[in-house]
């Protein structure tokens, strides 16, 4: 099996899908690793590193996709990576289908093997590949907030941990999961007032055991969150239903009633953002503004700080990649985790919840 990892091309994509370390374990078993040259270069791994791990360094990504059985990457393949993608290829990373119509098609039409990372699941619901990237965007979230409250970048111009005497921002989180949790960890860390709302009580207790006094749960509804929204300054989209289309939980019309300046940073973009008026921005243009309140929508937030993102990242990919370096079929067949994480196989949709989220029979 012949493995390539190239050079991510999306917008300020600055992760990379392996790092030497992870290559080093590839190469000792014999395995041969492709790295496209300076794909690691902003994550802080340099092609030198990969070549003392064993890596041939390729200077092209169309070199480097034609000689490879397996492409381990970070995001989903874009407008021009699709030609590289040839049938039987098996590709690794963050694909999200149910937000992305044309990728999907893409993807049919090429008949390879798209194993996507944020579906890989234990039985107990836990994803494990996706973990990571959502505890950097959590906590990213907060950062990113809390400087959109400034002034200059139409915030309300509100410090979010206040000053003595001056009472601190409010920031309310819509989903009690890995994003949520880290979001709130952070803002409560700033000292901000949290609420955090979730429809799983099991998930509320747990917040409720573990955040500090100024973490308040409150079970997630319409009329609790038109309330809140009232009243927050900071508003975080961390709700997430595996493989499909995040539900929206913020209308246009839910926007009239909170203040100007307010911000909401949708996590939950990269499956649609679970606020109606969201759409993906990037890290150059991140922000835009829809009846006085700041969207912060960018769907890649980890490839920020790639040195964090890519450490994180591969901790959890290596075993899989290793799993599958000796044969996809073999590999999902005896692990059922990694299974999950089928998603198109040869033209074929087998991920339930992509089919639906475009009204398709599987
Ligand atoms: C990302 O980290 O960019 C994901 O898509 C999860």
């Amino acid at each position: 099996m012949k493995i390539g990892v190239p050079k991510e091309i999306k917008n300020n994509e600055s992760r990379v899908g392996m790092t030497p370390a992870g290559v080093l374990e590839l190469t000792k078993r014999g395995y041969k690793v492709f790295v496209q040259s300076t794909a690691g270069d902003n994550s802080g791994f340099l092609d030198e590193d990969y070549s003392a791990s064993g890596a041939e360094l390729l200077p092209t990504i169309e070199d480097l996709y034609a000689k490879s059985d397996m492409i381990v990457k970070v995001k989903e393949p874009i407008e021009k990576e699709y030609p590289l993608i040839k049938e039987d290829q098996v590709i690794f990373t963050y694909f999200h289908f149910a937000s992305n119509r044309e990728l999907t098609e893409a993807m049919i039409n090429s008949k390879s093997v798209c194993i996507a990372y944020e579906t890989v699941q234990e039985s107990s619901g836990a994803l494990p590949l996706l973990t990571p990237m959502s505890e950097v965007a959590g906590r990213m979230a907060i950062q990113q907030g809390a400087k959109y409250l400034e002034k200059p970048v139409k915030g309300k111009g509100l410090l979010l941990g206040g000053v003595p005497g001056v009472r601190p921002g409010k920031v309310l989180i819509l989903g009690a999961g890995t994003v949520g949790i880290q979001a709130a960890k952070m803002a409560a860390g700033l000292g901000a007032q949290v609420t955090i709302m979730d429809v799983n009580m099991d998930r509320l207790r747990h917040v409720n055991d573990i955040m500090p006094s100024h973490v308040v749960t409150e079970f997630s509804n319409e009329y609790n969150i038109r309330k809140h929204l009232r009243t927050h300054d900071l508003v975080i989209g961390a709700v997430l239903n595996t493989g499909a289309k995040a539900p929206k939980l913020i209308t246009r019309n839910m926007l009239k009633e909170m203040e100007p300046g307010t911000v909401i940073v949708d996590v939950a973009v990269d499956q649609g953002g679970c606020i109606e008026t969201s759409r993906p921005t990037s890290h150059e243009d991140p922000i835009y503004i829809i009846d006085d309140v700041v969207h912060y929508c960018v769907a890649n937030m980890p490839g920020a700080v790639p040195h964090t993102s890519t450490l994180a990242l591969t901790n959890v990919t290596l075993p899989y990649v290793l799993k599958l370096a000796s044969g996809w079929e073999a590999a999902c067949s005896e692990d059922a985790i990694l299974s999950k994480g089928l998603n198109i196989v040869k033209g074929k949709i087998v991920y339930e919840a992509i089919a639906e989220a475009f009204g398709w029979e599987e």
